[in-house]
């Protein structure tokens, strides 16, 4: 086998991994496509939490055929005793002859020793295959098992000068149909949405997903330091997400039992007048939030950047200019430009006539 040819396989199975974004929960996604003779003989992916990994999918399709097979995996094969048996094992009980890794699965539980432990039974296994691209697609599980905290990706839909809304709040539309879409498809990709109470005041969102390929609601998050959510918020009047609402200790105990009565999660982070939000990050991990699409207000927005607690930095933009005072990260500022917030591994697209960067910010 050559190069050319594990990366073909490889991107099979990394393109089965990316259909399942947004549906394992806080597991990862994994692809497997088995290959004997030049000829798939089996592929499978790792669909939902609690069920079968990728490589048993795939080696029950392939049946007798995997012996002396090879093995295309996204990532390591595990080798513990989760909700599921090892992986390693059953590649090891089938007699593939060759395993192909993209991504080492940073789960300390397995972290190199699914590779070691089928190298010890003679499998020849080649890492590091389009590596990269696995390591993006398991951004969110490659932070949360490491770290036990949720990965933060920002997404602003502004214009050109930075603006999330006019100066009398209107935003309806800054971004393009194109962008909106990717937007959906974001919501769907992390298992919480947060926004800022003030965004709930002003456009009362229902933060649900409206994707023509239908996909898995995320939890609603609501930061909201004083708890002034209206019970006439669209929020709270529609049950097709759980609802987190994050508040502080100086919120009003009625009213915590009141939305608690009504089905909402009510967390207490912080004493003072505002929500610790890297208390709150815990707190959320702890609840199996795994990743969250941040999507402002401004004031929020520049609370988590201030505070380090953004991981991905998603910015639209469209060709427009608005002028005014609501911008994108609404706090003080830093005094000097080598404090600025740089994102690194930028990706840049243009969707007609909008601009999509990402990037990762490094802090100072
Ligand atoms: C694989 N193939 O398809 C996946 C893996 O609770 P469990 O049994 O589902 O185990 C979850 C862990 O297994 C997860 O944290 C990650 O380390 C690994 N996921 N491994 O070999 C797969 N989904
Ligand atoms: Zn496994």
């Amino acid at each position: 086998m050559n190069v050319i040819n594990d990366e073909f396989y490889m991107t099979l199975a990394l393109d089965l991994a990316e259909k399942a974004q947004g549906q394992t929960d806080i597991n990862p996604v994994v692809g497997c496509v088995v290959v004997k003779d030049g000829r798939i003989v089996g592929m499978g992916a790792h669909l939902q939490r609690g069920t079968g990994h990728a490589e048993v999918h795939a080696l029950n399709m392939a049946g007798d055929q995997a012996e002396g097979a090879t093995a295309y995996v996204t990532l390591e094969p595990c080798s513990h005793y989760g909700k599921t048996p090892p992986c390693s094992d059953r590649l090891i009980k089938e007699k593939v002859k060759r395993v192909v890794v993209a991504a080492v699965d940073p789960n300390p539980q397995v972290a190199g020793s699914g590779i070691e432990r089928l190298r010890n039974h003679g499998i020849e296994v080649v890492t590091g295959v389009l590596a990269k691209r696995s390591a993006r697609l398991n951004e969110t599980f490659n932070k949360y098992i490491t770290t036990g905290l949720p990965f933060v990706t920002l997404k602003t839909a502004s214009t050109l000068d930075g603006r999330l809304a006019s100066r009398t709040g209107d935003s309806k539309w800054i971004s393009n149909s194109d962008a909106r879409a990717i937007v959906h498809t974001m919501r769907h990709r992390h298992q919480g949405i947060m926004v800022g109470i003030g965004t709930v005041l002003a456009d009362d969102p229902e933060l649900t997903t409206r994707t023509e390929v239908t996909g898995v609601q995320p939890t609603r998050i609501v930061i909201d330091s004083q708890l002034r959510i209206p019970d006439t918020a669209k929020l709270l009047n529609t049950d097709v997400a759980p609802t987190i609402i994050v508040t502080t200790y100086q919120a009003d105990r009625d009213r915590i039992h009141e939305l608690q009565e009504r089905g909402i999660t009510v967390i207490i982070c912080g004493s003072g007048p505002y929500v610790d939000l890297p208390f709150a990050m815990k707190k959320l991990g702890e609840l199996e939030i795994s990743s969250i699409l941040l999507e402002g207000g401004g004031t929020l927005n520049g609370s988590m950047l201030e505070a380090g607690l953004i991981d991905r930095v998603t910015l639209f933009f469209a060709p427009k200019i608005i002028g005014g005072t609501l911008s994108t990260f609404a706090f003080d500022g830093f005094e000097k430009m080598n404090q600025a917030v740089t994102l690194d591994e930028i990706e840049i697209e243009t969707l007609d006539d909008n601009i999509y960067i990402s990037g990762l910010p490094r802090y100072h």
